[in-house]
């Protein structure tokens, strides 16, 4: 009896050794979403997951700039793993997209955010998971430094300014001029057409004759222009579009109405992609500002400067070039 009694002891006691150690063994509640182990946003390995939510990859612009951010991400793999997520035209996937890289728990977020409004709770979101989220090429409504870190993008009213300078010298203060419009709702929308009027404003005869949005792609462009050119006719004796691929499908649209553009009807607009060149050499477009669409390096550098503490501007501004016949075909081979 006394021996059953202590071998039953002993055998209790191994019971308890043996559930202890499995509890210490056993992964925390909800487990393997660590910030910086195991989990689906592969921040395995110490390296820190770095995500760029663009909002569509059509048109030369976008593919330069999705593909100078993943270019660089490829020259810092020893610091960095690389996600990505394309919202294809939609703000609503764009906000969605980073809410899903913030339940990932990715280090931090570059965004292109499509339009300026419908970014607010994502950013607080990011915040409340001390994710820092810094915007490229476009601004989003929010304070940097609070909201985001900082935005890095050209200076888009001076863009305007510097198309509309050039045209009111070009066409001798006079002009009847179509206005194609970038996305609405997007900051950069807004500022070219601001920047572009402040400028005109200065000439009594350079008129808007029609004004509408080209959704900054080709084929709308074209779209658009076609309905313009059956309202305004031989009224129309310029063209200012926001981006140069609404200016090509504005080309088009003339050609086809049997208009000359580059000649009859100047045509002037922003972002200098080699198609843009191209057409400047061929005499069937004036000009284009520059609007640099190649982010990578400074926006990695700039993460890394945050990531080691160091205070940001709230805004860093790229500087950008001019195209026109003058010097076009000296630039159309570095051109995207
Ligand atoms: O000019 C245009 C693109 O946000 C600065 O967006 C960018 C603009 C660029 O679709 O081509």
């Amino acid at each position: 009896m006394n021996f059953l009694l202590k071998n039953r002891s002993v055998f209790v006691l191994l019971i308890i050794i043996a559930v202890a150690f499995a509890a210490c063994d056993r992964k925390p509640a909800g487990g393997g979403g660590g910030t910086t182990s195991g989990g689906s946003d592969g921040n395995g390995g110490g390296k820190k997951t770095v995500a760029f939510a663009q909002m569509e990859n059509t048109g030369p612009w976008r593919i330069a700039e999705s593909n100078s951010m993943k270019e660089e991400a490829a020259k810092r793999t020893d610091k960095f793993n690389f996600a990505y997520t394309d919202a294809q035209g939609t703000t609503a996937k764009q906000v969605s997209d980073v809410e899903d890289l913030i339940a990932r728990k990715v280090s931090a977020i570059f965004l292109a955010p499509r339009e300026a409004e419908g970014f607010s709770s994502t950013f607080q979101a990011a915040k409340a998971a001390n994710i820092p989220v810094i915007l490229i090429d476009r601004e989003a409504t929010g304070t940097a430094g609070t909201d985001f870190v900082t935005v890095i993008k050209s200076d888009f009213i001076k863009e305007g300014q510097r198309a509309g300078e050039w045209l009111a010298e070009k066409a001798g203060g006079k002009a009847g001029i179509v206005e194609l419009k970038g996305t609405t709702g997007s900051s950069v929308a807004n500022d070219r057409s601001k920047g572009f009027m402040d400028a005109i404003g200065k000439s009594a005869d350079m008129k808007i004759i029609a004004s509408q949005d080209g959704n900054f792609t080709r084929a709308e462009g074209q779209k658009v222009m076609e309905n313009i050119i059956q309202a305004k006719g031989k009224e129309i004796t310029a063209v200012y579009a926001h981006n140069d691929e609404m200016a090509l499908g504005a080309i088009a649209a003339l050609k086809a109405a049997g208009m000359n553009p580059g000649k009859d009807v100047m045509v002037v607009s922003i972002d200098g992609q080699k198609s843009a060149l191209q057409a400047i050499i061929a005499g069937e477009m004036n000009a284009t500002v520059e609007c640099n669409p190649r982010f990578g390096p400074i926006a990695f550098d700039t993460l890394e400067k945050h990531l080691r503490g160091e205070k940001l501007p709230v805004q860093i501004i790229n500087e950008d070039r001019f195209f026109d016949a003058s010097n076009a075909a000296q630039f159309v081979n570095e051109a995207y």
